[in-house]
């Protein structure tokens, strides 16, 4: 989709647009005082104090009516050009203009403000000359949102809006937002029962329905199937530990405001984990290792707590509580090349289960010039790089790069995904970390009876089971593959009276063999009852009538299809079995 702060013409006609929306509410509401109007990706937004006033989603077309009309009368944009003083003086009465000026820099000595009729505004521009270039807009909803972030501030309300500069490029927008609210996971979570949240939970704490536990359930099983294959042990340890735990390793220096508060009990103080590395260092030095147990691969489906702003929660996508499908693999550094290879296969193999195409590979590497953040030891750092990349070119991957995105520990690899709403996300991760087996003081014993540390790979091929559950329910707008379908079969009989016996049986047969199967007995229209099979995405649905009762057969309608398909029983259980393969 377009980004419309990257393009040049669209940039100004949508920074022209916030301003023509504040001239707007500046004609409705006199008192209303405006923070910041930046261009967004998808459009503008403008923070704006109206004293007590809320507005609601019906505010948003009156105002928009204004703005035509401003827009109509063709009023010209013109630039004023200030000195400090004389902007301070200029908007002596706004307490946001003012701190706006006094934070810029001593060197901006020419102020400059933007004058349409009787609305001006502080701004460094460029504009559009006249307001009648801001014809095809739409304002889209607005929110509450704490002055710069803080949420010990004032609430101010932001209203985010998009413009265009042809009317068919709007609506093709619009049209394109539609269908992305019709994607959206939270959306199809609640439609199909798959989670809810509740407020006596609190924020971020998404419950797993029936639905999204049998998802849930099957992707475990799947990972750890392949996990298993590839000689990972799996593991259970607790989701909290001592604030000493995470003092060693270093997440209490560098992570504390991505953690919950820790909590005294007796002597001990623990905190919720934000990440299960330390316990897993913890497992790998219970042992002795040699180097020919290496590597050694630990992998836990681990629950994890972190402190996410309230405003960034959403849905299953970014949780405060989580579960990782995590694992810390110890290698030798000659062993980095092939583990991580290992690594990167498995995630191209899972993403090819899952038919996901729409997915960017980064590698965070280190800024060389950046001796403060990153660990100094040139030699590691370009040894490990070129190794990523060498493993990256051999499997043939695409991928950007991006300098001194790097941890302070290691250079890594992100799968980076576009929701249907809202900026990227990781997906998967593998991160080499030199650092953390340091701290936890581990070692093998190496070929020469010397001890030697290990480095850790610490990879998580799903991320975790919330985001990629949201992830594929967006990517497959909830038809979920056969195998994961909470409901893989709707029996519907035709008419209760007659075909209730025979779908029973049926039913208890396909519920023997191991399938998900429901039976509709409900005293519904048959023509309503398979409307809502489609809506609950069934994959599929059975109707079962005379003529399936009298030639012992089954008639059915695949999600997505029109056809209705008659079969014997053993041909459609040798077709559903064939469905329920993973791969
Ligand atoms: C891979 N220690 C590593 C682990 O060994 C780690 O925690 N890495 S992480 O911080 O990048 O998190 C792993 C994955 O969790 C991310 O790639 C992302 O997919 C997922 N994730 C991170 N934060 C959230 C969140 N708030 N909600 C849902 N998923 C999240
Ligand atoms: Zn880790």
């Amino acid at each position: 989709m377009i980004n419309i702060k990257e393009d040049e013409k669209l940039n100004i006609l949508n920074h022209s647009c916030a301003h023509l929306m504040a001239h707007a509410i500046k004609h409705l509401y006199p008192n209303a005082k405006f923070w910041v109007g930046p261009v967004i990706e998808s459009g503008f937004y403008y923070d704006i104090d109206l004293g007590d006033t809320v507005l609601t989603e019906e505010d948003l077309p009156i105002i928009a009516q204004e703005m035509k009309k401003i827009s109509k009368s063709d009023k010209l944009i013109k630039r004023i050009e200030l000195s400090k003083a004389e902007a301070l003086d200029m908007f002596k009465d706004d307490l946001y203009k003012v701190d706006l000026i006094n934070r810029m820099d001593e060197s901006d000595t020419i102020i400059s403000a933007y004058k349409q009729d009787d609305f001006i505004d502080l701004c460094r521009g460029p504009h559009m000359p006249t307001t009648k270039s801001m014809k095809y807009f739409k304002l889209l909803k607005v929110s509450g949102a704490y002055w710069k972030g803080d949420s010990k501030n004032k609430m101010l309300q932001r209203i985010y809006g998009v413009c265009f500069e042809k009317e068919e490029d709007l609506n093709n927008y619009l049209e394109y937002l539609e269908e992305a609210k019709l994607r959206d996971h939270r959306k199809i979570g609640k439609d199909l029962d798959i989670f809810m949240t509740h407020d006596l939970v609190g924020k971020g704490m998404p419950l797993w329905l029936p639905n999204g536990a049998i998802i849930r359930k099957n992707l475990e099983n799947y990972i750890y199937e392949k996990e298993k294959n590839m000689g990972y042990m799996h593991v259970y340890t607790p989701c909290v530990g001592t604030v000493d735990l995470y003092k060693t390793s270093g997440h209490w220096d560098h992570y504390k405001e991505n953690m919950f508060p820790s909590m005294k009990v007796d002597e001990e103080e623990f905190v919720l984990r934000p990440m299960n590395c330390p316990h897993h260092m913890l497992v790998y030095g219970n042992q002795l290792h040699s180097y020919r147990d290496l590597p050694v691969r630990i992998g836990e489906f681990a629950t994890d707590f972190r402190y996410e702003a309230s405003g960034a929660v959403k849905g299953l996508e970014r949780v405060r509580c989580m579960c990782q499908n995590d694992a810390h693999l110890f290698v030798r550094p000659d062993q980095i090349g092939e583990e991580f290879k290992k690594v990167v296969s498995l995630i191209l193999d899972v993403y090819n289960d899952f038919g996901l195409k729409d997915y960017k590979f980064r590698l965070s590497l280190r800024d060389p010039e950046d001796k403060e953040k990153y660990f100094d030891d040139d030699e590691m750092w370009d040894s490990a790089e070129s190794k990523l990349r060498e493993v990256l070119n051999e499997l043939g991957v695409e991928y950007f790069e991006a300098i001194g995105e790097a941890a302070f520990y290691g250079p890594k690899l992100d799968v980076e995904v576009k929701p249907a709403v809202g900026p990227e996300v990781t997906l998967s991760t593998c991160q080499l970390d030199f650092l953390l087996p340091r701290r936890f003081g581990l070692t093998y014993i190496d070929k020469d009876g010397s001890k030697q540390t290990p480095v850790v790979l610490h990879r998580a091929i799903f991320g975790t089971f919330d985001r990629f559950t949201a992830f594929i329910l967006e990517e497959t707008k909830g038809i979920l593959p056969f195998w994961l379908s909470p409901v893989q079969i709707n029996i519907i009989p035709v008419n209760n009276k007659y075909h209730l016996e025979y779908s029973e049986k049926i039913y208890n047969e396909l519920k023997n063999k191991g399938f998900r199967v429901q039976l509709d007995d409900r005293d519904e229209k048959l023509g309503y009852k398979m409307r809502e099979s489609v809506m609950k995405k069934v994959p599929y649905t059975l109707i079962l009538g005379q003529k399936e009762v009298d030639d012992n057969t089954i008639s059915y309608r695949k999600i997505k299809s029109e056809d209705t398909i008659n079969i014997s029983v053993d041909e459609f259980i040798k077709l559903i079995n064939e469905e329920n393969k993973t791969s």
